[in-house]
């Protein structure tokens, strides 16, 4: 198997693009992808400050290190979600990376600022933790955005998520979801701008990025993982792609160019009239946002029924 670009040894081969590079070519392949992806989707404008929300995971920690091969200097947040040893891990991961780098990493830990944690409010809610735990990182990561004044939040989602999330929000049909579906979600009043700079590179890629650069990373799933319907969808997809290799891409890229127009006026309507939440201000369309429901449920503290009213899990 020979580089497709340099001819010399290959160390991975990528189905989808037809091709096999070496280590140089495929870190070069990865920052082409990201830049192509910025670029494309208009994510990142010079002068913007960029905040990038880390897990400790493979996706997060490649997409900081390729943001600084690309010179776009980023910080990091990471949130201490109360997962026992996976938290411990993941936490420890992300610190290790910042402090061998000299990047600022911003940390917020859900029990101590909040009061809770995600096996809390799972038991509390009596939902899956996934959707407690998502609500919640949605929430933190836009609003210590917002308070530390940063221009634009950068997540790891990559082609294999993102494939995923889609294939759900088709399944079900879920016209307002797959309206607000992006690698780029402009910033609004009270909503920082969301960019996905991951979406060309697949999870294979990404791991084998941190392998090949010495990154890392918390390799142990998530505990709280099982009953988590991304992961069955992500196996359908895989098996699609081992049929016929850049299905996924198609899948996900089709929607973006062609489907997703579709959808925009359901996802406005969806949202209709937002005001602040009295008790955090951030935008919402409730009386009281998803977090802030979230929160006095897992805390039990006292509210008015009437107040409960956001749906957790939006
Ligand atoms: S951390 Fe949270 Fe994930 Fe664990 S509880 Fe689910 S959403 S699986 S990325
Ligand atoms: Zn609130």
């Amino acid at each position: 198997m020979k580089c497709r670009r340099c001819r010399g040894p290959a160390v991975i081969d990528i189905r989808r693009h037809n091709a096999a590079f070496c280590r140089d070519c495929f870190l070069r392949h990865c920052r082409e992808q990201v830049k192509r992806a910025i670029k494309d989707h208009e994510m990142i404008v010079p002068g913007d400050r960029v905040l990038v929300a880390v897990s400790g995971g493979k996706d997060s920690l490649a997409l900081w290190d390729l943001l600084a091969e690309l010179e776009i200097e980023a910080d990091g947040l990471y949130l201490g979600l109360g997962i026992g040893d996976y938290s411990d891990e993941s936490g420890r991961h992300a610190r290790d990376f910042a402090v061998a780098r000299g990047r600022r990493l911003i940390e917020v830990d859900l029990r101590e600022e909040y009061g809770f944690d995600v096996p809390v409010a799972a038991a509390a809610t009596r939902r899956a933790p996934c959707g407690a735990c998502g609500l919640s990182k949605r929430h933190l990561f836009n609003d210590v955005a917002l308070r530390e004044g940063y221009d634009a939040i950068a997540t790891g989602h990559n082609l294999d998520d993102e494939a995923a999330v889609l294939l759900g929000n088709v399944l079900r049909w879920e016209t307002g979801y797959l309206g607000r579906q992006a690698p780029v979600l402009p910033n609004a009043p009270g909503f920082v701008r969301k960019i996905k700079p991951l979406v060309r590179l697949g999870e294979r890629e990404m791991a084998a990025y941190c392998v090949l650069t010495g990154i890392d990373y918390q390799v142990d799933e998530c505990p709280m993982a099982q009953g988590n319907r991304h992961l069955g969808l992500k196996e359908v997809l895989d098996a699609l792609e081992e049929r016929s290799a850049g299905a996924k891409a198609a899948f996900l890229f089709g929607f973006y160019d062609r489907g997703r127009e579709h959808f925009l006026e359901e996802a406005a309507a969806e949202r209709g009239d937002l005001r602040p939440c009295p008790e955090c201000g951030s935008p919402t369309t409730s009386e009281l946002c998803a977090f802030c429901t979230l929160r006095d449920r897992a805390t039990g503290e006292n509210v008015p029924v009437h107040l409960r009213r956001a749906p957790v899990g939006d």
